[in-house]
């Protein structure tokens, strides 16, 4: 029983000799864990027959790996991180919608133009990073995540962890649920929040009656926006169904009221199902209206299209102000967190084709408690939701629930308290459909006294909780302060993920600088400078120019070892841009400030890294 993480190859549930995965599914047969461990005595460190906290062991020891990586949106800091599950490592930050100097985003032509051309925003709040599957298993493509401020979708490719595009979106303002078309990810969904005139050109500013939000398609290869459906009320959050068909999304404004007392009035708003097969019959038999270059079709209640007897968009009545949808893992139910009413909304998606009145889809309705905000799975045929007002996470039976009275409470296995309010929770690979039913993390809001005091601004609280053990319920291991602020995740096995270590200088748009090719072109008051970069020093020990030149740098890091980054910092120009090994990034200015300029390397890459620098003389005109 003494047996510590080192000495087995899965530390994680270290006095088992199953592998961990194995170790699930085998509780899973049986029905319980209890009588897996009653017939091993392996889990029973107290001699009592049940596993106590104490078998928990998340500690990665240093030098070992994480299991999982986890995707964490930067809510208003505009960016993503990644952590590692469950030692809850901060491993890497991803800048999306936010510029960034130590990872040189925004700093370099490339992703200087990309953040101008998609709006020219200086921040963004990221809320719903997904990671694309394939057969509803992650494939470790790309993530996607949307601005909910500006109404934009970008993709992270996972190759490099870098953001590779941005779209803005027409026709909508703030994009708030993001999510794709499964099993394959065929589709990106931008889920419009805020109702406004479109085009919103100045007409219909204060006729509300006027104002119209959508669902945005986009295709995830081109990230072009390919279709729109305007529908009443306004949506939320969504999530797609496992079959290439249904798209589901929440609206807690169905009255499409501008205060916030109006808007919390309807004792029932939607649950809003969309067909978007019916809906791509729609764009390709011509029935659309094309709105800044969009083809949008109408998914109002009032619409032709709705009235026949395969509408594109079904109207589900859920009571009041819903939040979070997410479908079960065996995609046979979309759940809906009640936010303003204790319940979840359980809706059998395969009834949308049998039943004449919608609401009909509702097979369950369990009282969870205060605040339902966002439900994930484990797989084994539990529904864990957060409960906003209480500050906890509730463990359920979805069958239970779909089985048992309407607002029962029979179908709650157990609350387990979170510090405090939480929004988001995600648990392992949840959003496939093999969830490994682990790992949980509480995104709380608020993390008040759990953490030493920094001044009014505090941190949030990403919460580590263990659910592998049905017997010992769930199991609360750690505390994770964050940088506000994250809203959803995604947690993905490490083996379904694999980054390059360094550049493939053809995945670059820029052309590649070696030794060789060093030089500066001067032509009609423009300066091309094609330098290298290595330890310790650029390809120039010094580069004049005249006040007035539009001058543009392109820089190889031409190391090819793994880690060793360069970067080429030109101070009082605001320039820092990061170059990874094999990395080529150019960088253009308009050297408008006479005197010498130390461009110099701001990673720490050698003994000499100080002395990496070269002087950029600009002479006065
Ligand atoms: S939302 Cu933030 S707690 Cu943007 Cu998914 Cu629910
Ligand atoms: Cu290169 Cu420091």
């Amino acid at each position: 029983d003494s047996e510590t993480a080192a000495d087995t190859d899965d530390h994680l549930i270290p006095r088992l000799g199953l592998p961990r995965r194995d170790f699930i599914k085998a509780g899973a047969a049986v029905g319980a864990m209890g009588t897996l461990a009653g017939c091993t005595g392996l889990l029973d460190n107290n001699g009592d027959g049940v596993a106590s906290a104490s078998d928990v062991d998340a500690s990665v020891p240093p030098g070992e790996l994480d299991e999982y990586y986890a995707f964490l949106s930067g809510g208003h800091s505009g960016d993503v991180r990644v952590y590692g599950v469950p030692s809850m490592r901060q491993i890497m930050r991803i800048p999306v919608f936010n510029y960034e100097s130590a990872r040189g985003y925004g700093h370099d032509d490339e992703t200087r133009e990309m953040l101008e051309s998609a709006g020219d925003y200086t921040w963004g709040d990221a809320h719903h990073p997904r990671v694309s599957q394939t057969d509803n298993d992650y494939d470790g493509r790309w993530v996607f995540i949307n601005d909910k401020a500006n109404g934009r979708m970008a993709r992270i490719n996972l190759k490099y962890f870098e953001t590779d595009a941005i779209v803005d979106i027409p026709n909508t303002q703030g994009v708030h649920g993001a999510c794709a078309r499964l099993p394959d990810t065929d589709l990106i969904f931008g889920v419009g929040e805020y109702r406004v005139p479109i085009p919103n050109d100045g007409r219909n500013l204060d006729d509300p009656d006027a104002y119209e939000s959508v669902l945005t398609a986009i295709e995830p290869e081109s990230m072009n926006v390919v279709w729109q459906v305007r529908v009443d009320g306004n949506l939320d959050n969504g999530d797609g169904g496992k079959n290439g068909r249904w798209f589901f999304a929440t609206d807690y404004n169905s009255d499409g009221a501008v205060t916030e007392s109006e808007m919390a009035r309807p004792d029932t708003d939607y649950l809003k199902a969309f067909d978007t097969i019916a809906i791509e019959e729609a764009v390709e038999n011509g029935e659309y209206e094309e709105i800044n270059g969009v083809p949008v079709v109408d998914g109002t209640t009032e619409s032709p299209l709705n009235q026949g007897d395969r509408p594109l968009v079904h109207y589900v009545d859920v009571p009041k102000s819903p939040h979070g949808v997410s479908v079960t893992p065996d995609g046979t139910y979309a759940i809906v967190s009640g936010k303003l009413d204790p319940t979840c909304t359980v809706v059998e998606i395969d009834r949308f084709d049998e039943v004449d009145d919608p609401n009909d889809v509702i097979v369950g309705q369990p009282l969870v408690g205060g605040g339902p905000l966002h439900t994930a799975y484990d797989g084994r045929g539990h529904a864990y939701t957060t409960l906003f007002v209480d500050s906890q996470v509730v463990k359920w039976d979805i069958e239970a629930a779909v089985d048992a009275e309407r607002r029962s409470e029979d179908p709650i296995i157990e609350k387990i308290d979170v510090h405090y309010n939480p929004g988001h929770l995600i648990a392992a690979e949840s959003y496939t459909a093999d969830p490994q039913g682990d790992w949980l993390i509480s995104l709380n809001k608020l993390s008040k006294d759990r953490f030493l005091p920094v001044g009014p601004v505090h941190p949030e609280n990403d919460q580590l909780i263990y659910i592998g053990d049905d017997d010992a319920g769930m199991q609360l291991v750690k505390d994770t302060p964050a940088y506000p602020e994250p809203h959803d995740a995604s947690m993905v096995h490490r083996s379904k993920i694999d980054p390059e270590p360094v550049y493939d200088p053809e995945d670059l748009e820029t052309e590649y600088v070696d030794v060789d090719d060093t030089e500066v072109i001067r032509e009609d008051g423009r300066v091309h400078i094609k330098m290298t970069s290595q330890r310790n020093e650029f390809g120039f020990h010094d580069v004049t120019v005249q006040e007035g030149d539009e001058v543009t740098i392109t820089t190889t890091n031409i190391e090819t070892t793994s880690d060793l980054l360069h970067s080429l910092a030109i101070p009082q120009y605001d320039i820092n841009v990061k170059l990874a090994p094999q990395e080529t990034r150019e960088v253009t200015f308009t050297a408008d400030k006479p005197g010498v300029y130390w461009m110099y390397c701001a990673y720490f890459c050698s003994a000499l890294h100080l002395e990496m620098r070269s002087r950029l003389l600009v002479e006065p005109e």
